[in-house]
């Protein structure tokens, strides 16, 4: 057994999410509804070089694999398919614990061009998380064959992160897509997504919570979604936080450095 730390982003991905990383390497999640095509994509960048498991603990199918972009090292994990992120079942809890509290680089949230209302939804949740989104519109070929137009500038605008367009199963789009992704995860470019507006009462709730929240976590989840969960009365998160986010991790930064491994 290999000497682990509980605060480091490499031991903290191994241990709680059974993912391997490069020590510079770039962590990249797949997250969508189901038959969007996010394992077309997922086989398409990482080829031969995938491997899949459980998720730790759960009867859950994990699919992680590898791929270089611009000569980097990127482990591209195929989250489950999931219409929400409400922790309304395992495959939810699980793409959900994992955007929370493993903070990949960056998500690509694929979505399907013939019927894209529906898939806005998970869309919004995961960009409730994290900023460090693209949403690939997938199925472009189905949607033209069906007369679906998609202005993936103005939903680019709208949703205040990047967009590509793709049709999967022809690769079509998929170097626009890891090059975006990848200016992304590395900083060169960032994300401005446009707070989701609730109720005023839901908002005046918010107010309130919020600022003690990030006193508490100082950052490390998103406190504003955080607010929600709780006045949703979602235990299950508060469990998440309980098991992912050490004590030390909670008072002090990540000390990348202090790992041995
Ligand atoms: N026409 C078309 N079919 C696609 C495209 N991407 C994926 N598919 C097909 O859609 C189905 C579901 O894809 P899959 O990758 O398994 O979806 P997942 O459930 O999101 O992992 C498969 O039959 C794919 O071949 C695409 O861009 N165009
Ligand atoms: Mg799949």
């Amino acid at each position: 057994m290999g000497y682990s730390c509980k605060s480091c982003k490499k031991c903290m991905l191994k241990d709680n999410f059974n993912i391997t990383k490069d020590k510079d390497g770039l962590v990249i999640a797949l997250a969508g509804n189901p038959n969007t095509g996010k394992s077309t994509i997922f086989n398409a960048l990482t080829g031969l070089n995938q491997h899949t498991g459980n998720w730790p603990g759960k009867t859950v199918l994990q699919a992680q694999g590898t791929c270089i972009i611009k000569g980097k090292k990127c482990t591209l994990v195929d989250l489950p398919g999931t219409y929400s992120l409400l922790a309304n079942s395992i495959d939810e809890v699980v793409a959900r614990d994992f955007l929370c509290f493993a903070k990949p680089d960056a998500t690509i949230v694929v979505t399907d061009a013939t019927c894209l209302e529906r898939n806005l939804n998970l869309a919004l949740q995961v960009l409730e998380i994290t900023d460090k989104v693209v949403v690939c519109v997938n199925l472009m070929d189905e949607a033209e064959r069906k007369g679906i137009k998609v202005n993936t500038d103005l939903l680019a605008a709208e949703l205040g992160v990047p967009v590509i367009p793709t049709s999967a199963r022809s690769k079509q789009g998929l170097d626009e897509l890891i090059s975006m992704v990848y200016e992304l995860a590395t900083g060169n470019i960032t994300s401005n997504p446009n707070p989701i507006p609730y109720d005023q009462d839901l908002e005046e709730a918010i107010q309130e919570l919020q600022p003690q929240i990030e006193a508490l976590l100082k950052g490390r989840l998103n406190s504003r979604w955080v607010a929600l969960r709780l006045i949703e009365g979602d235990e299950e998160l508060l469990e998440g936080i309980k098991n992912y986010l050490s004590q030390e991790e909670l008072e002090e930064d990540r000390v990348e450095e202090k790992c041995a491994q």
